[in-house]
């Protein structure tokens, strides 16, 4: 019989993740929920034939090139892969899959948790009740600034960019959108999109800007200090996707002067690290990294990633292949 694939998972996934892995695989997981060394990470790349990485392990070049020979697949537990070099890995004949479709919907509703908590100040307001600061209504107190009728521009027109415009659409939100490619005319007809071909001339007008695109060395600070000044001042900038593609330092500065109304972001630009700037505003809100944090996602993103390692030791094209033209 063939022996088992020797699986190398690099975190603790959920317990119905590892049981299942374990019957299928020879499966090495790990005790401790924390991010491997350098050298941990190297010895797994240099025994293990599956690599499951999570965005937390940087896959680069120089990790690549100690690779042993049976390395021939890694299985990213998640659906950006800007955490692994793509186009090395490919040359040197290693497979890439990653778990798109199924986060799609959690992190569209924690993309809309921002969109509402920013606008409507609930971070404020909780503050108020925890620190025993509300002494009573009043009519001017605690206002934010209503979200239903205004623009909302979505930039990456992906599954999770659709995913936000269908419940901002429902909140009362128009749709505005900028990609590299115009989506199908029945998709923009149903979302009541509208195409902007130029992100500055998007930028420029709307009410909220919500970031859906993938971090690749073309997105790297898409949303640059020149772009970000195109912004309203009275505009509201939310981001699930991934801190590299805003310049975090700007933005920061914008913030505490009063240049932007305000910001929603569950991704960062060093992550674990916050921008102190960002950190003590108060017209964020900030999160660690939830957008796909549901138990049943996590479920899901292993059912995902056993498919993809099955299916490509079977001898077959996993469903989930990433191949650098797709970047
Ligand atoms: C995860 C994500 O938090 O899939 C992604 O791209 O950002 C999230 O689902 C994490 O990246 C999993 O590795």
């Amino acid at each position: 019989a063939r022996r088992k694939p020797l699986v190398f998972v690099t975190r603790k996934l959920p317990d119905v993740v590892e049981t299942r892995m374990r019957e299928l695989f020879d499966t090495r997981l790990v005790s401790e929920d924390r991010a491997l060394t350098q050298a941990e990470l190297v010895d797994a790349v240099r025994t293990a034939d599956v690599l499951v990485p999570t965005v937390t392990d940087r896959i680069d070049a120089g990790i690549l090139s100690q690779a042993g020979p049976n390395l021939k697949l890694i299985a990213n537990f998640g659906t950006g892969v800007d955490n692994i070099d793509v186009e090395t890995a490919t040359n040197r004949g290693i497979a890439v899959t990653n778990t798109p479709g199924v986060l799609t919907e959690d992190t569209a509703d924690m993309t809309m948790a921002l969109i509402l908590a920013v606008p409507r100040r609930v971070a404020e307001g909780i503050k108020v009740i925890e620190q025993g600061d509300w002494h009573g209504w009043s009519p001017t107190w605690m206002l934010g600034h209503r979200i239903w009728g205004k623009r909302l521009g979505i930039i990456g027109m992906g599954r999770i960019g659709q995913a936000v415009a269908r419940r901002a659409l429902a909140f009362g939100m128009s749709i505005h959108y900028h990609n590299r490619r115009r989506v199908a005319a029945e998709i923009e007809d149903k979302l009541e999109a509208t195409y902007w071909e130029s992100l500055d001339q998007m930028l420029a007008r709307m009410d909220v800007v919500s970031v859906h695109c993938p971090h690749t060395p073309g997105t790297y600070h898409l949303l640059s200090a020149r772009r970000l000044r195109l912004m309203k001042k009275d505009a509201y900038l939310v981001n699930t996707a991934r801190g590299e593609v805003v310049d975090e330092n700007t933005l920061a500065r914008m913030l505490e002067a009063g240049e932007l109304a305000g910001a929603g972001l569950d991704v960062f630009e060093h992550e674990p690290a916050v921008n102190p700037k960002l950190a003590k505003s108060d017209r964020v809100v900030l999160l660690p990294h939830m957008g796909s944090a549901t138990i049943e996602g996590r479920i899901d993103m292993g059912e995902k990633v056993i498919i993809n390692i099955k299916t490509f030791m079977d001898g077959h094209r996993p469903p989930d292949r990433v191949l650098p033209s797709m970047l």
